[in-house]
């Protein structure tokens, strides 16, 4: 190792990497994780499965998120949103969340010397993010309500109190969240013909339809890709044009009826001649155990979703991707999420600690 090498990080983090990109504070310190710089796998056993009819030609690339400092892709917006809110004297932040918000909130708050309050809904989501936000040392407020009713609570707490509402309703979430466009481009050189993601509140891709733009606008992107976006079935209010009311489905990260950026993600599907489409649970979960068997890569399941809705309007005849190239966000890592592994009947077997035992279970 060169003695430079030795001292300067490989990736100095988001908002080190892209800030005179980013609508925040040019002056600011960032407070960073060095978040980003997630890889882009190529996934072709798993394109063979999505796409059964095409062969060869279809380059199919998973961005797998859950390798951000907090296993999730919220951890891109919450250093720019906590390093802005610090540069503006915050003391406190607050978020509503379906877990990943939460975790990510008091990961950076904590990195800042902010106290940190995190709303969720009780029980509903996965053991790996209330865990997250505990350890970070979040006051974690569980409510009998579900991810809606709490973001309205925590929009009227923010009017009311000196504290920061780091939900992505909040715009500087968003301008991190754009450096996820950066990097696809940056890497491919421009951008991919169809970008899938999975939709719950709608600040990812708000997001990534506004860093591709950038991009775009400034002749670093030569072409804009087609987003193809994928709720479940039991939450899809964007798919069904109405407010869902008691959202149900297996993937809690986007059990969100009311989603907070519905309009700009309408924007986003019509300008970029997109597509949403609704994905059963079942469908999501044989999807994200495909991911998992065909790849190696761990999701949980919400992140499934996006490859899950690719594959459906695939089968469909919806969208065509022979010659293409295609990138899902995996957004978030399975490791939140160990007990829907354990519920969805993937069994175990116990033996003697003997060798003939074993073989006989081996065959
Ligand atoms: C793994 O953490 O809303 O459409 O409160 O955790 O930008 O909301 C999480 C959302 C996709 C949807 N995948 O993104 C929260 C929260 C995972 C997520 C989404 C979420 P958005």
């Amino acid at each position: 190792m060169t003695e430079s090498s030795a001292k300067t990080p490989a990736w100095p983090g988001v908002i080190r990497q892209y800030h005179p990109l980013l609508e925040i504070a040019q002056d600011a310190e960032p407070v960073s994780l060095l978040e980003g710089n997630t890889p882009l796998i190529p996934v072709p056993r798993l394109a063979k499965v999505v796409a059964p009819e095409i062969d060869g030609d279809f380059d199919l690339r998973l961005k797998y998120e859950g390798l951000n400092p907090t296993g999730s892709f919220k951890d891109r917006g919450m250093t720019t949103a906590i390093t802005q809110a610090v540069y503006e004297g915050a003391q406190a932040v607050i978020c509503a969340s379906t877990g990943n918000t939460a975790a990510s909130a008091a990961a950076y708050a904590a990195r800042a010397g902010l106290r940190c309050i995190v709303i969720v809904p009780e029980g509903k989501i996965a053991k790996g993010k209330l865990a997250g936000s505990l350890a970070y040392g979040a006051d974690v407020i569980n409510i009998t309500g579900n991810f809606d009713e709490g973001l309205d609570l925590v929009r009227e707490v923010a009017k009311k109190l000196p504290i920061t509402l780091v939900n992505s309703v909040n715009q500087y979430r968003i301008e991190g969240q754009k450096s996820g466009a950066f990097e696809i481009v940056d890497e491919l050189g421009d951008s991919p013909d169809w970008m899938c993601l999975p939709v719950g509140n709608a600040g990812n891709i708000t997001a990534y339809w506004a860093g591709y733009k950038q991009y775009h606008e400034k002749g670093i992107a030569k072409s804009r890709p087609r987003l193809l976006g994928a709720q479940a079935a039991g939450s899809a209010p964007i798919v069904r044009g109405e407010i869902v009311k008691n959202p149900e489905t297996v993937a809690t990260a986007i059990r969100i009826g009311n989603p907070a950026r519905w309009h700009e993600a309408a924007a986003a599907l019509e300008e970029s001649d997109g597509k949403i489409t609704a994905v059963t649970d079942d469908f999501i979960l044989e999807t994200w155990r495909m991911i998992a068997t065909l790849e190696g890569i761990f999701v949980e399941p919400a992140s499934a979703a996006g490859v899950a809705g690719l594959r459906q309007l695939i089968a469909q005849g919806e969208v065509d991707v022979q010659g293409k190239q295609v990138v899902c966000i995996v957004t978030g890592h399975g490791l939140k999420d160990p007990e829907i592994v354990l519920k969805s009947a993937i069994e175990t077997v116990t033996l003697p600690p003997t060798f003939e035992a074993l073989e006989r279970f081996l065959g």
